[in-house]
């Protein structure tokens, strides 16, 4: 495969504000709009690479620009080679650390490398990997969010008012398991729902109120979020075991992995961490504790789409499954070429901004088969959201 050689012009950075259309409701916070950042990495040979973000709140997005901007500065007009960038800029930013910001940007330029490269060679990022885009099974990760109060109606005028919005009006279980079946309408192969609440008896309530009404053969993956105690967690696993819940995701802190060992081991339900690994050596650290049974790193936190096939060989190695945590666009081609590749976390949040969104067909993700990570923009619906 030959390919002109690509070097670095300039960067554009363009944060929008989108609305979400199911609130995502986590144990630790609800977001309501999604603060995206959109990146156009410019190269002096005329080729776009495209790359965005999820900044999780919107004062990150202006704080990653500053970085992408001081990035510029280390690698305008240097040839386009994603690894050599990635360690360059890990030894400039060994003192501040790669993490948090920093890392967001590094990751933003790393993916619209690859995406330029894969743009300039003519062929899908999957490709230019070594494999091809295929489908990858999905579970649809919209909505499901915890309710306020859990299942039972506290009489809306003694909430408490919580942020600058009005709180959406009360829900039930009933109208969770509603939201449930609406999911899975699009043929999705399974859904998360989102658990942490005060007591065990409401996460029981919730997972019985959707579980009943998933169709058969509909796995059913449930988050906390990092809510529990290492005690508690251990506990709470226990009672959902024999559920038929597909994974336990991040019952406690993300970092204790004896705690997460520990649920582990205790129960038959598979425990899926990995949002929250902070490159391949936490992974690393992760696998040798024996902290999880599968994986499902992000494509920003585990250093872009270079950190990803490093995270792909250890899971590989470990003989782990290895899933994805939003970017499904971008996780759609990464996946095509992850040797244990197991689900794809679709949200939907980009599709607006898409000239054309990731296509899911009978619940299985395709990543776009042309030049690049299949990434257009849609300038209309940018402007709109533009923040
Ligand atoms: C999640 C957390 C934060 C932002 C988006 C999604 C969640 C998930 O943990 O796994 O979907
Ligand atoms: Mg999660």
């Amino acid at each position: 495969m030959t390919f002109p050689r690509l070097s670095i012009r300039s960067i554009r950075a363009t944060p929008v504000l989108v609305p979400m259309r199911y609130a995502l409701g986590t144990s630790a916070a609800t977001v309501r709009d999604a603060p995206l950042l959109l990146v156009d990495l410019e190269t002096h040979e005329g080729v776009t690479g495209r790359a965005y973000q999820f900044c999780y709140r919107p004062a990150a997005a202006p704080a990653v620009v500053r970085f992408l901007n001081d990035i510029l500065e280390a690698i305008a007009g240097a040839p386009v080679v994603p690894g050599d960038f990635w360690a360059l800029l890990s030894k400039r930013y060994t003192l501040i650390g790669v993490q948090g910001i920093v890392r967001m940007a590094m990751s933003l330029v790393d993916v619209a490398s690859w995406d330029a490269l894969a743009k300039a060679a003519g062929v899908a990022l999957a490709r230019l990997l070594g494999g091809e885009p295929r489908p990858i099974p999905a579970y649809n990760s919209n909505g499901l969010g915890l309710i306020p109060s859990g299942g039972s109606r506290t009489p809306p005028h003694r909430r408490a008012r919580r942020g600058p919005r009005e709180d959406p009006p009360p829900r039930s279980w009933s109208a969770l398991a509603d939201e449930a079946g609406e999911l899975v309408a699009g043929g999705f192969r399974g859904v998360k729902l989102r658990l942490g609440y005060p007591t065990l008896d409401d996460d029981l309530a919730a997972v019985c109120a959707v579980r009943r009404r998933l169709p058969d053969g509909v796995a059913l993956m449930v988050d906390y979020n990092q809510a529990l105690s290492a005690a508690e967690g251990v506990r709470r696993a226990r009672a959902l075991d024999g559920e038929g819940i597909y994974w336990i995701e991040e019952p406690i802190r993300h970092d204790d992995y004896a705690g997460c060992a520990a649920i582990t081991a205790a129960v038959a339900t598979p425990v899926q961490i990995g949002e929250n690994f902070s490159q391949v050596f936490d992974m690393e650290k992760a696998l040798a504790a024996g902290a999880c049974d599968c994986v499902m790193p992000d494509l920003e936190r585990i250093g872009g789409a270079t950190g990803w096939q490093l995270a792909a060989a250890l899971a590989s190695d470990a003989r782990i499954p290895m899933s994805s945590h939003l970017y499904p666009e971008v996780s759609a081609h990464l996946l095509a070429v992850t040797p244990t590749v197991h689900w794809l976390e679709y949200v939907d949040w980009m599709s607006p901004l898409l000239v054309e969104p990731l296509r899911i067909v009978d619940g299985y993700a395709v990543a776009a088969d042309r030049p690049g990570l299949g990434l257009e923009w849609n300038d209309d619906m940018v402007r709109r959201y533009k923040a």
